[in-house]
């Protein structure tokens, strides 16, 4: 069994490393930007890749306040209300270091429907999920 886990991971890492790298335009790849107003200065940059049945999210902040935490998410929609994408276990807060950016991979266990809106948007704390200060629609 646990050789068998390793050939899998190793698989996975080699094939996420290979797509990576490929220079190309690839249609099945999503991204999107977004800037505060609550946060003046901190700018958000989402990309997908998809691999195989999954599809793995980066989202890289700069201009955020040190040591700062946001939950932050994919959604169905454009911005605005809509259900957590790939469950929202599957993600996990960014948190900004002394630097002010920020860098936090989300692995969802679904690939996204070409024919659906999504969103990304970052919400003010744990404890204000509610507020939403920051928002981007997500483009191929
Ligand atoms: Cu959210």
């Amino acid at each position: 069994m646990r050789k068998l886990a390793m050939i899998v991971a190793g698989c996975a890492a080699t094939a996420f490393t290979a797509a990576a790298a490929m220079p190309s335009l690839d249609l099945a790849d999503w991204h999107a930007s977004f800037d505060s107003e609550a946060h003046p200065g901190l700018h958000g940059e989402l990309m997908t890749h998809e691999n195989a049945d999954q599809t793995e999210v980066t989202l890289k902040l700069t201009g955020a306040p040190p040591d700062a935490a946001f939950p932050w998410h994919i959604h169905e929609g454009p911005c605005g209300p809509g259900a957590i994408v790939g469950g929202a276990s599957s993600y996990k807060p960014i948190t900004a270091g002394a630097d002010s950016s920020a860098t936090a991979m989300a692995t969802l266990p679904i690939v996204l429907d070409d024919s659906k809106q999504y969103h990304v948007n970052l919400h003010a704390s744990a404890a204000e999920m509610g507020k939403i200060i920051g928002c981007g629609d997500l483009a191929r």
